[in-house]
């Protein structure tokens, strides 16, 4: 493939209700997509993280800058494009896994689509549909909290994650415990929000069988993660920590995760969550598909992810409502608490051109040929 244009369109979609974790609140989905043309396919895909840099060190800006004068020039450079020899042209950039992903998957798209593969058979699923968890924010009130657990249970969703933090935590996993019973499948997600200090709080929650608690401590703490497990029966689950395969099983061998989210673009894109997933499996350590509140762009991509064998837990891929009173694409409908893996070439979706141009900022190109 030659490349001809990559072009950056930059998109804010208003939430249906604010999301509030330990590290902030978002009120929108503000950040950009990348239209990617080659002579003989186009690709698109969505950059993960937000305008500040809060959940990880990468910001909307940030990486347009990264991809312009970094990333798109050493993929113009290659010879040959292909997602096989992309990374190892990018390795030399330091860091920025999720400006990465987003130029790997935007190429990954136009190569699949060039001939005619979807992405969950390219990757591997065994599965064409995939149940669908909810990741629900912090609350004013605990009165607030069950309403809104109670009507996720309604639409369908088949595993509820609680975020938490200092002051809110085993309040509401008590509470949604007593009114929904210890059969519900219920997680936690710290965010960092935690000390080792904390360990005896943390330690709390063990008598309310959760599946596992989120990143509670530093990210790349890996030690003090594992010092953490040593103390509680619930399983530790790394997000923020867990950058490629490599650290994965470095995590894993110290005991300092026994769950595996990954985010493909917190790993730097697809192929590298595939080898995430491929080493936790490999140990017997499940894994689940986390998101990032994406629009259909990104969520498309990580439904193929989560048909993956190891995804043996239901990720954040929730339904585009959930978020979204009009998503970007055709939204992705929750059926039976599931959704359907897309089975189009590439990621199996664009984004809906009338749509596009309500929710489009700016455009611009950021190389042609
Ligand atoms: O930690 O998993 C996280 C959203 C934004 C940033 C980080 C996280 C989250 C979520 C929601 O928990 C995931 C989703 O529903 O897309
Ligand atoms: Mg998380």
């Amino acid at each position: 493939m030659k490349l001809e244009r990559v072009e950056i369109v930059h998109v804010a979609i208003p939430l249906v209700t604010p999301f509030r974790t330990s590290f902030g609140t978002m009120t929108t989905k503000d950040t950009f997509l990348l239209h990617l043309v080659t002579d003989v396919a186009e690709g698109w895909s969505e950059f993960a993280a937000d305008p500040e840099p809060l959940y990880c060190s990468e910001f909307v800006a940030g990486a347009e800058i990264v991809l312009r004068d970094f990333l798109i020039p050493r993929m113009a450079a290659l010879p040959h494009l292909t997602t096989a020899v992309l990374a190892d042209a990018l390795a030399g950039i330091k860091g920025h896994e999720l400006a990465k992903a987003a130029l790997e998957t935007a190429l990954l798209d136009a190569e699949l689509r060039s001939y005619g593969m979807p992405l969950a058979t390219y990757l591997g699923a065994v599965r064409d549909r995939v149940p669908a968890g909810v990741s629900v924010g912090i609350k004013d009130s605990i009165p607030e909290l069950l309403d809104d657990v109670e009507r996720y249970l309604a639409e369908g969703y088949v595993r509820i994650k609680l975020k938490i933090e200092p002051g809110w935590d085993v309040g509401p996993v008590r509470a949604v415990r007593d009114r929904f019973g210890d059969a519900l499948p219920l997680q936690v997600d710290a965010n960092t929000a935690y000390t080792l200090a904390d360990a005896e709080q943390l330690r709390r929650l063990d008598e309310f069988g959760l599946l596992l608690i989120e990143e509670p401590l530093e990210e790349n703490n890996l030690h003090a993660h594992a010092l953490l497990q040593q103390r509680l029966r619930t399983p530790v689950c790394l997000d923020e920590s867990l950058h490629h395969a490599r650290d994965t099983a470095a995590a894993i061998a110290l005991d300092a995760c026994r769950v595996v989210n990954v985010k493909p673009a917190r790993v730097g894109g697809y192929l590298e969550a595939r080898r995430v997933h491929d080493v936790a499996r490999a140990h017997g350590v499940p894994v689940w598909c986390g998101g990032m509140l994406e629009t259909g762009v990104g969520r498309a991509p990580n439904l193929a992810l989560a048909a993956l064998p190891g995804c043996t837990l239901p990720g954040d891929t929730s339904a585009s409502a959930r978020y979204f009173a009009e998503d970007i694409t055709e939204p992705f409908v929750l059926v039976d608490g599931h959704l359907p893996v897309p089975d189009g070439p590439g990621i199996g979706i664009a984004p809906l051109p009338d749509a596009l141009r309500r929710f489009t900022r700016e455009r611009r190109d950021l190389y042609a040929a």
